[in-house]
């Protein structure tokens, strides 16, 4: 029998999506994938729905990422090109959200990462409660950072007003987690709305539109953003195109306080990732349209689940939670970025 993964429907004229996978944490499988993409396409095109929401149906959070154990599994049995399948169709699918022509609503009261962040963060509307918190954590599993954030996280303007590469790459290499503050701070979110008022808030999207309901219920968060803090530092190391320089950066800066959070958040994750993530987000840089970013995490994602990495990080961190991988080369003066920018060159506009 199949699950109802996903319960969607219209009600009035808000096409929604339930995400109903309590015990995986709503991380998205491929039956997901296809019920979200199928339905975006069906609603963009009909007249009666007039804009979209996502929510989670359980307290535990709002989507924890891709079935990666799913892609861990497929790659260790000998049929990586499953895995291709998955996400080349997940990706296919974040383009299509952010083209999407009507608001699209997210409502995230609890985690969202990677993947969680591919289904909300390229919306029109990304409310946050102080429930909230969200990473991008494929450093730790071996992998890249997915789903088009690369993208989005370089251009969002949040309250600084201004874009930050830096900001960005900061955020992928180390994991962080974004609190609530954070979230609204950097632009990943737009929209507070305290727990509290999330079940009339979202009553009244449904009966009077998301702009109706922002105006009655957003208000200001009150806690300051940590990320806002660590800025100067990030924009002072993290404004560069190759991890080498980015290590040379930190070698010399002189806010050792700083240089010490970025080592630690890094001392887990796999210098492979690192060094692909980097040239990744060199390469998003220069696209002009997000789809063609999406193409060149297709392709380096094809070779970086070939890796050792790969399977061995998601091992460590979600199938023995032991958090002890044992990454291959274990160092960065092991890894050649030039193997990941051959991937990435014919791809980059
Ligand atoms: C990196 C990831 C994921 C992750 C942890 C990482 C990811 C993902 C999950 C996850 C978490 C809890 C669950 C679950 C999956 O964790 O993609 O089923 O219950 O889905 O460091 O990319």
């Amino acid at each position: 029998m199949t699950e109802n993964y996903i319960l969607s429907r219209v009600e009035r004229s808000t096409g929604i999506f339930e995400l109903n996978r309590p015990r995986a944490l709503n991380s998205l499988n491929p039956e997901m994938i296809d019920i979200i993409d199928n339905h975006l396409k069906q609603w963009a095109a009909d007249d009666t729905v007039t804009q979209v929401i996502v929510y989670s149906n359980s307290e535990k959070g709002f989507c924890a990422g891709g079935d990666v154990r799913f892609a861990r599994e497929v790659v260790i049995n000998g049929t990586p090109e499953l895995a291709d399948k998955f996400f080349a169709i997940e990706y296919n699918m974040n383009g299509d959200l952010a083209h999407f022509p009507k608001p699209y609503i997210a409502i995230i009261d609890g985690v969202a990462m990677g993947g969680g962040l591919g289904i909300s963060a390229h919306g029109s509307h990304r409310v946050i409660t102080e429930n909230a918190f969200a990473a991008m954590p494929e450093m730790a599993i071996g992998y890249i950072p997915d789903v088009g954030l690369p993208y989005m996280l370089q251009r969002m303007v949040g309250e600084r007003g201004v874009a930050s590469p830096a900001l960005a790459l900061f955020l992928v290499l180390t994991g962080w987690r974004l609190s609530p503050a954070d979230m609204m701070w950097s632009g990943l979110a737009t929209h507070f709305v305290p727990h509290a008022h999330i079940a009339k808030f979202h009553e009244q999207v449904i009966t009077d539109g998301i702009d109706a309901a922002v105006e009655r219920f957003a208000s200001e968060i009150p806690e300051k953003s940590k990320l806002a803090e660590l800025f100067d530092d990030i924009e002072a190391t993290f404004n560069f195109a190759s991890w080498a320089e980015i290590e040379a950066a930190l070698a010399e800066h002189p806010n050792r306080d700083f240089v010490a959070i970025v080592r630690e958040h890094i001392e887990n994750s796999s210098p492979s990732a690192i060094v692909a993530a980097t040239e990744l987000m060199a390469a998003a840089a220069k696209c002009g349209d997000i789809r063609q970013e999406l193409a060149l995490e297709t392709a380096l994602g094809e070779v970086i689940r070939r890796e050792p990495d790969f399977a061995e990080g998601i091992r460590a961190v979600l199938v023995d939670k032991c958090r002890n991988p044992h990454f291959s080369p274990a160092t960065f003066a092991e890894v050649d970025p030039g193997k990941y920018r051959a991937i990435l060159k014919p791809l980059t506009p």
